[in-house]
């Protein structure tokens, strides 16, 4: 097993959800964390309650989809933030549930912007730094709905199936170093995911979880963590986890 004491654990959107989740279990585990968002007084305010010494945080304001601003921030890390062990490619949004002929296109540009263009940023400037130290692992946030598409799902789920290729592409590259990559693909977990793809609706939001028991940024957490653990020889390429309540994208069990 890996221990994480001290290990650079970069995780893109920390401001909320699984991010924040993944930043409080890397936390209790010693590690340094770099945490990323655009929105930083909610950085920040969740960053006080990890109660770090300053020597083990560091806080980012970063769109994942500002393709200089990635570039010039991974190249302008302080060096003692700059070896990052572990990249954790969470940043990611589904904005709307519309059929697509009668879509947004401005929605569906966020979305391939962030959870494709922007993960592939993030890959391309952090993972040569691994390459040349011999070591890293990549985790990419994926989800159920890269496997399966479901109505109106069509662009989130594109960019979701981008992402397992992406994983699955970056894992052969990288074949004969020992970087290692995994995609964590989750189903319902609730978070603010659906108030962002319903654009702040919170009470259709709110219905998507309502009757089940869904899955909780914790559980998505201790499933990447138990990823990042494994000896340095085992790689988890992919794993798909959903609540007891879902069988598969479309399918779930309601008790209202
Ligand atoms: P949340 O909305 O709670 O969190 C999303 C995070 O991503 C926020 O911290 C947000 O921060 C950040 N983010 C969004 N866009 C950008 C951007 N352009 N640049 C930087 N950060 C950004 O949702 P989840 O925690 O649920 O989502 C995390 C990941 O998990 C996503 O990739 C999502 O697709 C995936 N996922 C979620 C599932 C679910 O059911 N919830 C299931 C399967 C996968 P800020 O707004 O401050 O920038
Ligand atoms: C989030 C899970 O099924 O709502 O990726 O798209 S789903």
């Amino acid at each position: 097993m890996i221990h994480l004491e001290n290990q650079i654990v970069f995780i893109t959107g920390a401001s909320s959800g699984i991010g924040a989740a993944c930043a409080k279990i890397f936390a209790n585990a010693g590690a340094k964390l770099i945490l990323a968002a655009r929105r930083y007084d909610r950085l920040q305010e969740f960053a006080k309650t990890l109660n770090l010494q300053a020597d083990k945080i560091y806080l980012l304001q970063l769109d994942v989809c500002d393709r200089a601003a990635v570039e010039s921030t991974i190249s302008n890390l302080p060096p003692d933030w700059s070896n990052i062990d572990i990249l954790i490619n969470n940043a990611g949004l589904s904005r709307g549930l519309d059929k697509l002929h009668e879509g947004d296109i401005q929605d569906w540009e966020e979305m391939i912007d962030t959870n494709i263009k922007g993960l592939l940023y993030l890959t391309r400037y952090v993972v040569p730094g691994m390459v040349a130290r011999n070591r890293g692992h990549v985790i990419n946030l994926g989800s159920i709905a890269g496997h399966q598409t479901y109505p109106g799902g069509n662009v989130y789920c594109g960019t979701k199936a981008a992402v397992k290729a992406i994983s699955e592409g970056l894992k052969q590259d990288l074949l004969g170093t020992p970087i290692r990559v995994t995609s964590v693909d989750p189903g319902m977990v609730e978070t603010e995911f659906s108030e962002v793809r319903f654009h702040g609706n919170k009470e259709r939001a709110k219905k998507v979880y309502q009757g089940l028991t869904p899955l909780t940024p914790d559980d998505v957490a201790d499933v990447i963590f138990f990823c990042a653990t494994r000896s340095p020889h085992v790689n988890i390429n992919e794993v798909i986890l959903m609540p007891v309540d879902q069988a598969s994208a479309t399918l779930v069990n309601r008790r209202i």
